[in-house]
């Protein structure tokens, strides 16, 4: 039987427009579901750069008006790669009229927007994309904690370090906005850490952050950092920063538990730092695995073992997970349900900076 076509709309042009286009159009080649998403129309607000993307990654149309392309008939899934501060309203026309939505990450700019948000999506597939997930050392780090391989947890102890925030000669963008981004790293890189942590190792009760902005004039957190307490018992520690000179993209996380301890970082996405508390004392070490097969997360989606992958391909896996749920009825996670969990840590967070204090996640 033929595959059911999937008539996808994508708003957005920017870096996550061309990552989720590739997940698109690779998916097919690595995961075997019967759905065969089809590029019908990218949206986005310059006509000039739209063309050209369009021509590149294959999109049948493009439009400058997304909301047209919400309403039209045969799209079946809109996804919402535009500046976080358009996410709800996108997502929610996308709801209204009856789509799949999927969303890029921070779902939303506060807890109310992601709250409608989730509300609106409630009982029909959605999906966010919260990619690192889907490295398969990161899936691989989940599965070593399920089977009791990390044991208690005490410490988790994640960082999200670039550099750009630095860069005087870089143009400013919407990032840099908060009129637009709703939030520096916070949104954008703290999201990512809290998200793999809620994965990892479970809901996180209270938080005691700080927020800083190292550039005059900006209205934007360059740097957000925490302390964590975990319902699991276990306290973590989180930085995010655009200003960790020497950094290109170093999103890392170290668990410590009473039988071993995972290390990781994207930078070297790979590899996975194991170490076996069990082991022989005068054998013990840490195990760099890498996590390409036999045996491990998307290794029978990719290539051989020891053949790597990269950054695009957690997005592949992300989207091949989505079309599996999708066409058995299984739910997929994260939805808009999760990402609304990390948007509760991000206000708890937002709370705690502003009043000085230690904050409850609500
Ligand atoms: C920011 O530089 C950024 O592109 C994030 O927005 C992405 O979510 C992250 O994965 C990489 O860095």
């Amino acid at each position: 039987m033929a595959d059911k076509p999937l008539n996808i709309a994508i708003i957005g042009q920017g870096f996550m427009g061309r990552a989720h286009s590739n997940a698109y159009r690779q998916v097919k080649h690595f995961f075997d579901v019967p759905l065969e998403p089809r590029l019908k129309v990218i949206c986005g607000r310059n006509p000039e750069n739209l063309a050209r993307i369009a021509a590149t990654w294959g999109w049948e149309e493009t439009s400058t008006d997304w909301r047209a392309v919400v309403e039209r008939p045969d799209i079946d899934v809109v996804d919402v790669a535009a500046p976080n501060s358009l996410h709800a309203e996108m997502a929610l026309a996308a709801a209204m009229a009856g789509k799949i939505v999927l969303c890029e990450k921070p779902l939303a700019v506060s807890v109310e927007e992601g709250e409608r948000m989730a509300e609106a999506v409630r009982g029909a597939p959605n999906m966010v994309w919260f990619n690192y997930r889907r490295a398969p050392a990161i899936a691989f780090t989940r599965r070593l904690v399920e089977e009791g391989r990390i044991g208690q947890v005490f410490h988790y102890r994640a960082t999200y370090l670039q550099e750009w925030g630095n860069d005087p000669t870089r143009p400013p963008g919407w990032k840099l906005r908060r009129s637009e981004a709703g939030s520096g790293v916070l949104g954008d890189l703290l999201s990512h850490l809290i998200d793999t942590a809620l994965y990892l190792n479970g809901p996180i009760r209270e938080v005691s952050a700080m927020m800083h902005t190292f550039a005059a004039g900006r209205d934007v957190d360059d740097a957000t950092l925490l302390l964590a307490r975990f319902a699991n018992g276990s306290v973590g520690t989180f930085e995010a920063t655009r200003y960790a000179v020497g950094c290109r993209n170093r999103n890392a996380f170290e668990i410590h538990g009473s039988r071993g301890m995972a290390r990781f970082n994207l930078e070297d996405l790979n590899r996975l730092e194991f170490f076996d508390a069990g082991d022989a004392r005068n054998l013990q070490g840490g195990r760099n695995l890498l996590v390409t097969g036999p045996d491990h997360p998307y290794a029978t989606n990719f290539w051989k073992p020891g053949h790597i992958i990269g950054y695009e391909h957690t997005f592949i896996a992300a989207l091949g997970d989505f079309l599996g749920c999708l066409s058995s009825g299984a739910g997929f996670h994260p939805d808009f349900d999760d990402a609304l969990g990390v948007q509760r840590v991000l206000a708890a967070v937002e709370r705690s900076a502003s009043e000085r204090r230690w904050c409850t996640v609500e």
